[in-house]
């Protein structure tokens, strides 16, 4: 089905928007459609929460996510705000290298394994135990839409791995391609990112311009690029929807929860190894340095 393009049908079609409503799809368990936002610090997520809320709400900007404050605070706690009925869109804590802490904590997110105490996964035993019970049981009735924003003026050379494993995550767990934001519109680097994120098989990507403090007045062609977007988010929703019609989604839940534990114990397997490496090639270089300081001696003798 054709998206719509004016502002206004826009704005409609995200305020009467039920999961699975834009494929005539029956009731499906899901209640709300997330749309979930990951990457580097710094490229543009609090500032596209503000940007969506104004221009879906069609009123003054407002910088209800707290974007770009430079004190040293960015978003460090996850916050959900309300785009519609069935819509809402949730802030993170952005990237620092996308190690494998955090594209554990990123997949836990994904698959909607959080734990009460907040996002904090750091201790890997811990939260393999907060996985175990069956707390987490109730099925999520949140459909998740993954989105990665990055901003133009930072190219992805140096992260193109790491940024195509968490790509190919996203999509094993949620089913649905990520959607790519690109920010700073404007930027000459625009071109270049969006296709170093087509070759990491990215389909889905859009560029605008968020509105910010320094840019508050809304205009229609950034209000429509925006709305845009979330029409992309929802449709991209419901063909997940459609994909898991048949699955139960109790069952879901439990293959979700038991590739988290899988994937917790896998790294910190990898890390104990590394570890064990280190203390075998500290106790050679140990065991080698009075030989070699002998042998250091005898030659100045000689
Ligand atoms: N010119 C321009 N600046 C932007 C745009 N998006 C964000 N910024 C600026 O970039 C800086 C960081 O924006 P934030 O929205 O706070 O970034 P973030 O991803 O939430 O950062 P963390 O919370 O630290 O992960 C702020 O100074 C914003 O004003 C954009 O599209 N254009
Ligand atoms: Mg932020």
């Amino acid at each position: 089905m054709a998206q719509p393009s004016n502002n206004a049908v826009l704005r409609e079609q995200l305020s009467q928007y039920t999961p699975g409503g834009t494929l005539q799809l029956p009731d499906n368990g899901y209640r709300r459609v997330s749309v979930q936002l990951f990457g580097y610090t710094g490229h543009g997520k609090s500032s596209l929460i503000n940007s969506c809320v104004c221009a879906v709400r069609d009123e003054d900007y407002q910088n209800v996510a707290g974007a770009g404050q430079t004190d040293g605070t960015n978003t460090l706690k996850r916050k959900q705000h309300a785009l519609a009925e069935s819509i809402c869109i949730k802030d993170n804590q952005g990237f620092s290298t996308l190690n494998n802490n955090e594209l554990l904590q990123a997949c836990a997110q994904l698959r909607s394994l959080e734990t009460e105490r907040g996002d904090q996964w750091q201790d890997r035993l811990e939260t393999i135990a907060n996985l175990l019970p069956d707390h987490f049981s109730t099925p999520p009735t949140d459909f998740i839409v993954p989105v990665i924003v990055h901003s133009s003026t930072d190219k992805i050379t140096q992260k193109r791995e790491d940024i195509g494993r968490f790509i190919r995550k996203a999509y094993d767990i949620t089913g649905i391609h990520p959607i790519i934001v690109i920010t700073r519109r404007g930027n000459e680097n625009t071109d270049r990112i969006f296709t170093e994120f087509g070759e990491l098989g990215a389909t889905h990507r859009v560029v605008l311009e968020n509105y910010i403090e320094n840019n508050q007045t809304r205009n229609e062609v950034a209000d429509n690029l925006i709305l845009k977007f979330l029409s992309r988010c929802i449709h991209e929703a419901d063909r997940g929807i459609r994909m898991r019609e048949n699955q139960d989604r109790q069952q879901i839940l439990v293959t979700q929860r038991r590739a988290q534990i899988k994937e917790e114990t896998d790294v910190q397997m990898e890390e104990k190894k590394k570890l064990e490496n280190r203390v075998r090639e500290l106790e050679q270089e140990r065991e080698q340095k009075p030989e070699q300081e002998l042998s250091r001696k005898r030659c100045s003798i000689s």
